[in-house]
C-alpha cells in the first residue's frame, strides 16, 4: 500500500531554524571542518584532498538546502502549472564547481580552503562524475534542468538512481575495456534520500474484471519505488528545482523468513535480488536498442513511480483550495518525454486514471493528451524501440490493453476521418501485428498521444516532418514543432573557462552575458581588435597548456601547445565518422613521411585527439578504438614527423574531461553522414569556446554556421538531400574513389599500424550495399571534400590574426545555443508554464 505521507501537509512541520550562514572565510572554512568532524565518513584526524572534498561538498549542500526548501514551499504556494521532464538519461557530472558557482560564492570557499591547506580546483577534482546518461540525450537533460532552475520555472526531473553509471574505458593493447563504475563506492553528499516518499510499482500479473466493467491490475510483482533528491541551483536566483531518482527496494515482508530459515537463501531474497536489479546499471546503448526485459522494467519503474508523486503533489497542492477537477490536470501538469523512453507514461497515466481514480476512457484520454509532449532524438532506424508484444502482454498486461484501445481508436478515427490517409494505415498504427514479429511502436504511440511532437534541430525537425512521421502531418499539422538543442553557458563557458570568461565579461563591460547569451554579439565589433587578440590568444594558450598537462598525465604522450589542437570527442559510432577523420589523419601522416624536411616545416603542425566510448558488443566502433590507438603508437614515435604531427586517444571522454579538453580546442570535428545526427550539442560548446569548427551540414551545425557566418566555419561534405542518390549510385557500381582515398586505406592494409586485423573496417568502406557496408556511411564519397577543407584549415591557421579573429567571431556567434533560450521556447511554445521566482 502507499503509505506516502510525504510532501508539505503534514500536521506536523518542522519548525523554522535560523541556520546562519557563514560568509566569511574563516566562518566557511570552520563550517568546512565541522562537517570534516560531525559528518564523519573516515578516520578522525584524517583531512586529505578527499575528506576536504567531502566536508566541503557538505558545507556547500547545507546552503542549497535553505533555498531548495523555499523553492518548493513557494511553488507549493503559488501552484503553478509544473513542468516534468522525464528521462532514462541524467548526464549530471560533478556538482560542487558548479553549485559554488552559481552560489556566487568562490572566492570564499577558495579562500577558506586555502587556510585548510587546500586549493578549491585540487579539492573539486576528488568528486566523481555523475555519468548516469550515455551521451549527447543526458548531457541535454543536466543542460536543461540548469536552465529551468536559472529561468526561474517550476519543473523538475525525473530519472531513475542507477547504481553503476556509464562504464568506465580503459585502452589496453586489445583496445576498448569496459570497467563497471561505481559513483556511489562512497556516497554522494548531493543527494537526499526521502524515506516518506515511496510508491508502489507492480510488474506481470493479470487484469482483474470487476462486476462493474472496470477493470484491476492484479498480482504479480511488486517493487517499492524510494525517492532520491538532487538539488538543482539557479544561477542568480534562489530557485533551486529538484532532480527526483527513484530506486528500486523490495517490502521487508517480501524476505521470506520461513525459506532463509530453511537454508534456502537465494530464493528467500528473490524478490531483493529482482528489486536491485531494476536500478543495478544504466543502459550502456546510445542510438543501439535491444529488446531486453530488464530494460523495459527500468522504463516502466520510471514512469509509474514519477506519475505517482506528480499525481500526489496535483491532489496536495489542492489542499486549503476547495476541490479540485481533474479537468485541471493539464493546466497544472506538463510531462516532457526525453524520446521514446519514457513512453509508457502513456498507458500509465491512462490506467491510473481510469482503474485508480474511476474516470471513463474519455476523459483521461483527454487529460493525458494535454498532458503529454514528446521529443525524438534520432531517425536511425535501429534506435527507434520497439517491444514485443509478447514481452509486454506478460509485464504490462493492462497497459497493452490500454494500447491496443488506443490504436483501435485510431485506426477507427482514420476511417472516419480520413479515409485517404488509410492506405498509410499498416504503418501509421501502433501495434505492427507481423506474424513473425508482433511489436509495439513506441515512437507511433507517443505520435499519436502527445499533443507536441519536436525535434532537436531545424534540419531534424523538417526531416522528421517530411519522413518519419510525414503520414501523420496532414493529419495534425500543428503537432509538430522544432526545438533547436542548446548547452548552458554556466557550465560550458563561464566554470569551464574562466580566463576566457573575464575577457568577455571586461569587454562587453558586463555579466550579463552569462544568462543572457544573445550580449556576446557585442563582441564582434572587436574581432580585429589587436588587443582582444592578444588576451584571446593568452586565454587561449593557458587553457591549451592545462590540456597539454592532462593528455601527458593520462596518455604518457607529451603534446606541444604550439600545435593546432584538433578535436573529435563524442560516443564512437559509424555515422560519426571517426573513420573519416582517423583516415585522414593517415593520410596526411603519410604526406609528411614522403616530404623532404624543409618541406615539413612549411606545414601546421597539428595534435589530432579523438575520444569517445564504444557500445560493448559494436565491434566496429571498438576497431575505431584500436585504429586511433595504433595509429597513434606509430605517429608519435615517428622522429622524423612527431613535431608535425600528434595522434591521440584520449581514454575515458565523459563531463569532467571534456571540461578539459573544450576549452584548450581550436579546431573541432562534426563530420557526420548528412542527415544523421539529430542535433550534436557538443558543437555548441566548441564553438562557444572560440573554437572553429570543421564540418557536415549535418544537425544543428546548419545554424551554427549560420549563426558565426559561413566564413567562419570549414564546410565540407554532401547533403542530407543529396545522400539517397548518391547511396543510390553507389550501388549502381558508378561511385569513383579518389587516389588519397584509396592509398590510405592501402597503408593501414600494408601493415603500417601494426599486426591487427583492421580489414573488416576496411571492408566496410568497400562493396556498394547494405547498411554498414558498401560504405553505407559515405565516407569515400566526402573523404576529398574533407581533405580539402582540412587543407584550408592549414592555411587559415598560418594567418593568427585571421583565426583569431574567425575565433572570436564564433563564441560572439554562440548566442542562440544557449539552453535557456531553448527552454524559453519548450516553456512558452510546449509546455505553457511561465516563471516562478522565489522571492
Ligand atoms: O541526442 C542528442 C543529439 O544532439 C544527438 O544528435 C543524438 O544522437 C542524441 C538510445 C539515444 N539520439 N538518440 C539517443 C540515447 C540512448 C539510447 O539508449 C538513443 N541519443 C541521441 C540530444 O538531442
Amino acid at each position: 500500500a502507499n503509505k506516502n505521507g510525504g510532501g508539505i501537509s503534514a500536521a506536523h512541520k518542522v519548525p523554522a531554524v535560523a541556520h546562519p550562514l557563514a560568509e566569511k572565510p574563516s566562518e566557511i572554512a570552520s563550517n568546512i571542518s565541522y562537517h570534516a568532524q560531525f559528518s564523519p565518513h573516515f578516520s578522525p584526524f584524517k583531512f586529505e584532498p578527499e575528506q576536504a572534498y567531502y566536508a566541503t561538498a557538505e558545507s556547500v549542500r547545507d546552503r542549497l538546502i535553505e533555498q531548495w526548501n523555499e523553492t518548493y514551499r513557494h511553488f507549493h504556494n503559488v501552484d503553478p502549472k509544473q513542468t516534468y521532464y522525464m528521462s532514462m538519461e541524467f548526464l549530471q557530472g560533478r556538482a560542487l564547481t558548479n553549485a559554488i558557482g552559481n552560489l556566487n560564492i568562490q572566492d570564499a570557499y577558495g579562500d577558506a580552503l586555502k587556510k585548510l591547506g587546500h586549493e578549491l580546483e585540487e579539492i573539486t577534482e576528488q568528486e566523481k562524475d555523475a555519468a548516469l546518461g550515455n551521451g549527447g540525450l543526458g548531457r541535454l537533460a543536466s543542460c536543461f534542468l540548469d536552465s529551468m532552475a536559472t529561468l526561474s520555472l517550476p519543473a523538475w526531473g525525473y530519472g531513475l538512481r542507477y547504481k553503476y553509471g556509464l562504464f568506465k574505458q580503459r585502452i589496453t593493447k586489445e583496445g576498448q575495456e569496459e570497467i563497471a563504475e561505481d559513483w556511489l563506492e562512497k556516497f554522494s553528499p548531493w543527494e537526499v534520500v526521502r524515506h516518506d516518499i515511496i510508491y508502489p510499482v507492480r510488474f506481470f500479473g493479470s487484469v482483474e474484471v470487476n462486476p462493474n466493467g472496470s477493470r484491476n491490475w492484479v498480482g504479480g510483482e511488486v517493487v517499492q519505488a524510494l525517492a532520491y533528491d538532487v538539488p538543482i541551483p539557479g544561477y542568480k536566483t534562489k530557485n533551486t528545482i529538484s532532480l527526483r531518482l527513484w530506486e528500486a527496494k523490495a517490502c521487508a515482508e517480501d524476505f521470506d523468513l520461513f525459506q532463509f530459515n530453511d537454508s534456502q537463501y537465494e530464493s528467500a531474497a528473490e524478490l531483493h535480488s529482482h528489486a536491485q536489479q531494476i536500478c543495478a546499471v544504466l543502459y550502456p546503448g546510445d542510438t543501439k536498442e535491444n529488446g531486453k526485459l530488464l530494460r523495459l522494467k527500468q522504463q516502466f519503474f520510471l514512469c509509474s513511480a514519477s506519475l505517482q508523486d506528480i499525481i500526489f503533489r496535483f491532489k496536495e497542492r489542492k489542499l486549503g483550495k476547495g476541490s479540485r477537477q481533474w479537468s485541471e490536470f493539464p493546466s497544472k501538469v506538463a510531462v516532457q518525454m526525453n524520446d521514446t523512453h519514457p513512453t509508457l507514461a502513456i498507458p500509465e497515466l491512462m490506467r491510473l486514471l481510469m482503474d485508480e481514480e474511476g474516470l471513463g476512457w474519455d476523459e483521461a484520454w483527454d487529460i493525458t493528451t494535454r498532458t503529454v509532449a514528446y521529443t525524438n532524438h534520432t531517425v536511425l532506424p535501429e534506435a527507434l524501440e520497439k517491444w514485443s508484444q509478447a514481452v509486454m502482454w506478460k509485464l504490462l498486461p493492462r497497459h497493452m490493453e490500454i494500447i491496443g484501445e488506443i490504436d483501435k481508436r485510431f485506426i477507427a478515427m482514420i476511417h472516419k476521418a480520413r479515409p485517404d490517409l488509410e492506405s498509410k494505415l499498416p504503418s501509421m498504427c501502433i501495434l505492427d501485428n507481423d506474424p513473425q514479429k508482433p511489436v509495439v511502436r513506441m515512437a507511433n504511440l507517443c505520435v499519436v498521444s502527445a499533443h507536441t511532437v519536436n525535434g532537436v534541430a531545424q534540419l531534424h525537425s523538417d526531416i522528421l516532418k517530411s519522413e518519419l512521421f510525414a503520414d501523420y502531418v496532414s493529419l495534425w499539422p500543428t503537432k509538430f514543432q522544432n526545438k533547436t538543442n542548446g548547452i548552458t553557458p554556466r557550465r560550458w563557458l563561464r566554470f569551464c573557462s574562466p580566463e576566457l570568461s573575464s575577457i568577455i565579461t571586461k569587454w562587453l563591460k558586463t555579466e550579463e552575458w552569462i544568462i543572457n547569451l544573445d550580449l556576446l554579439t557585442g563582441l564582434r565589433q572587436f574581432a580585429n581588435n589587436a588587443d582582444l587578440q592578444a588576451e584571446w590568444a593568452s586565454a587561449k594558450m593557458a587553457n591549451k597548456q592545462r590540456l597539454a598537462e592532462y593528455i601527458e598525465r593520462v596518455t604518457g604522450v607529451s603534446i606541444d601547445p604550439n600545435s593546432l589542437f584538433d578535436i573529435q570527442v563524442k560516443r564512437i559510432h559509424e555515422y560519426k565518422r571517426q573513420l573519416l577523420n582517423i583516415l585522414g589523419a593517415i593520410y596526411r601522416y603519410k604526406n609528411l613521411k614522403e616530404m623532404s624536411a624543409e618541406e615539413r616545416k612549411k606545414t601546421t603542425s597539428r595534435t589530432i585527439m579523438i575520444g569517445g566510448k564504444a557500445f560493448a558488443t559494436y565491434t566496429n566502433a571498438k576497431r575505431i578504438v584500436k585504429l586511433v590507438n595504433d595509429v597513434g603508437a606509430v605517429v608519435n614515435n615517428d622522429p622524423e614527423v612527431n613535431s608535425y604531427l600528434k595522434v591521440v586517444f584520449v581514454p575515458n571522454y565523459n563531463v569532467s574531461v571534456a571540461e578539459i579538453l573544450i576549452p584548450g580546442s581550436e579546431l573541432s570535428q562534426h563530420i557526420s553522414t548528412a542527415g544523421m545526427e539529430a542535433s550534436g550539442t557538443s558543437n555548441m560548446k566548441f564553438a562557444l569556446n572560440g573554437c572553429l569548427i570543421i564540418g557536415t551540414l549535418d544537425g544543428a551545425n546548419v545554424e551554427i554556421r549560420e549563426e558565426i557566418g559561413e566564413e567562419n566555419f570549414f564546410l565540407f561534405g554532401a547533403t542530407a538531400d543529396e545522400v539517397p542518390r548518391l547511396r543510390k549510385e553507389r550501388e549502381n557500381g558508378k561511385f569513383k574513389p579518389d587516389p588519397r582515398f584509396e592509398e590510405a586505406k592501402e597503408f593501414i592494409r600494408s601493415g603500417a599500424f601494426g599486426s591487427y586485423d583492421f580489414n573488416p573496417l576496411l571492408d566496410s568502406l568497400e562493396g556498394n550495399s547494405g547498411y554498414g557496408r558498401g560504405d553505407y556511411f559515405l565516407v569515400g564519397q566526402d573523404f576529398p571534400s574533407y581533405m580539402d577543407a582540412q587543407a584550408r584549415v592549414d592555411e587559415a591557421y598560418k594567418d593568427r590574426k585571421r583565426w583569431l579573429k574567425m575565433s572570436i567571431l564564433s563564441t560572439a556567434g554562440s548566442g542562440k545555443f544557449s539552453s535557456d533560450r531553448t527552454i524559453a521556447q519548450y516553456a512558452k511554445e510546449i509546455w505553457n508554464i511561465e516563471e516562478c521566482r522565489v522571492p
